[in-house]
C-alpha cells in the first residue's frame, strides 16, 4: 500500500506557539511550552501517524540572533531542520501581526520552491474580525503560501493544518515509514523528563534566570510501581542558585512538585523526583556539557 510520508519543519519567532502546535498535532507532550520566549533549545520531533500517512514534524528553537555556544547551536538546529523537508510551517502569533522578517522568509522559501504553510496561532485570543483582517493581508501572497488560522489551546483547525501539509508529501510504499507507527517522538523519556523540569523552572523563575539554566538527569531507575529520578538544575552563578532554591527551599519545592505531577502524567507511573542545584559557570559555552544534555552538537 502507498502512504504519504515526509518531514515538515515548524519555524517561527520565539513564543509564536510552535511547540504548542506540535503537541496539539500529535496529541502528546513532546515539546515543552512556556510563556517565556526561547523555551525550545533543540529540534524535537513530533510524529503524526495514521494508516495512510506519517508526517514527521520538527519543532525548532525560535528564530533569533546568536550570542553564545548554545544560541549558535539553536540557530543551526533551525537551518538543519529546514533542509530536505517537504514543507515548512511558519508559525505567526496572530496577536503580534506580521513582520518583514516573516514576509522575507516566505519569499525565500518560495524562491527555493519549499512549500510554506502559515499557521496563524492563538486565534482564541482575538475576535473573528481580526482573523479575517489578518487573512486579508495574506491575499496578495496566495501564490507563495497557504494560511491556516488555528488555536492549539482549543484544538481549533489543528486537523486542517495537517491536511494542508499532507498535500505536499510524496507518496511512498508503506514500508518506507521513517519511524514505527507507535512512535510519536524521537527523544528518550529521560530527555523529556529533563525538559519538563526545565519547563517548570521557566514557569516559576523570572528575568534572565530561566535562560541561564539547564537540567541534567543524574539517574533514572524504573521499577514495577515507581520511577526514581535524580536531576540537577545547573546554573551559571551562586546568586542564581540562591534564587532557584528560594526561601527555605520553597522555590525548588514548587518546581519539583509541578514537575513530578507533569512527569507522572507522561509516564503513567508514580515518580520520586529529587532535584539538586549545581553552579557551573559558563556552561553554555561548554560543548562537552551541552552534548551530555542531549543537544547533539556534532549531528548538525
Ligand atoms: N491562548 C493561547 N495561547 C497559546 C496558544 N499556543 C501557544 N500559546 C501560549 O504561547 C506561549 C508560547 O508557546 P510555545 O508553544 O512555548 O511557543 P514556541 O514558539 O514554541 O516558543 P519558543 O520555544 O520559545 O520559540 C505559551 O505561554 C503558550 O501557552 C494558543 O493556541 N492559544
Ligand atoms: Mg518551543
Amino acid at each position: 500500500m502507498k502512504i504519504k510520508c515526509g518531514f515538515v519543519a515548524i519555524i517561527g519567532k520565539p513564543n509564536a506557539g510552535k511547540s504548542s502546535l506540535i503537541n496539539a498535532i500529535v496529541n502528546e507532550k513532546v515539546s515543552i511550552v512556556s510563556p517565556k520566549p526561547q523555551t525550545t533549545r533543540n529540534n524535537v520531533l513530533g510524529i503524526y501517524n495514521t494508516d495512510d500517512c506519517q508526517i514527521v514534524f520538527v519543532d525548532t528553537p525560535g528564530l533569533n540572533q546568536t550570542h553564545n555556544g548554545l544560541d549558535d547551536y539553536m540557530q543551526k538546529s533551525i537551518k538543519g531542520a529546514v533542509t530536505d523537508v517537504c514543507a515548512v510551517v511558519l508559525a505567526i502569533d496572530i496577536t503580534k501581526g506580521i513582520t518583514k522578517q516573516e514576509l522575507d522568509l516566505i519569499d525565500r522559501y518560495y524562491q527555493n520552491k519549499t512549500p510554506v504553510v502559515v499557521a496563524l496561532t492563538k486565534t482564541d485570543l482575538v475576535d473573528e474580525k481580526t482573523v479575517f483582517e489578518t487573512l486579508a493581508k495574506f491575499m496578495p501572497l496566495s501564490e507563495k503560501c497557504e494560511v491556516v488560522p488555528l488555536s492549539s489551546l482549543k484544538h481549533r483547525n489543528v486537523k486542517t493544518i495537517v491536511e494542508v501539509v499532507s498535500k505536499f508529501l510524496p507518496e511512498v510504499d508503506e514500508s518506507e515509514r521513517y519511524f514505527e507507527e507507535d512512535m510519536y517522538t524521537d527523544k528518550p523519556l529521560r530527555f523529556i523528563v529533563a525538559e519538563v523540569i526545565r519547563e517548570k523552572a521557566l514557569y516559576y523563575l523570572d528575568k534572565e534566570i530561566p535562560h541561564g539554566i539547564a537540567v541534567s538527569i543524574l539517574s533514572y531507575e524504573e521499577s514495577e510501581n515507581i520511577i526514581d529520578i535524580d536531576a540537577d538544575i545547573v546554573c551559571d552563578k551562586d546568586s542564581h542558585k540562591a534564587i532557584i532554591l528560594g526561601k527555605q527551599g520553597s522555590m525548588l519545592k514548587k518546581i519539583g512538585h509541578a514537575a513530578r505531577v507533569s512527569i507522572q502524567k507522561i509516564v503513567q507511573k508514580k515518580v520520586n523526583l529529587n532535584i539538586f542545584i549545581k553552579v557551573k559557570p559558563n556552561w553554555k559555552n561548554n560543548l562537552e556539557f551541552l552534548s551530555s544534555l542531549g543537544y547533539n552538537i556534532n549531528e548538525i
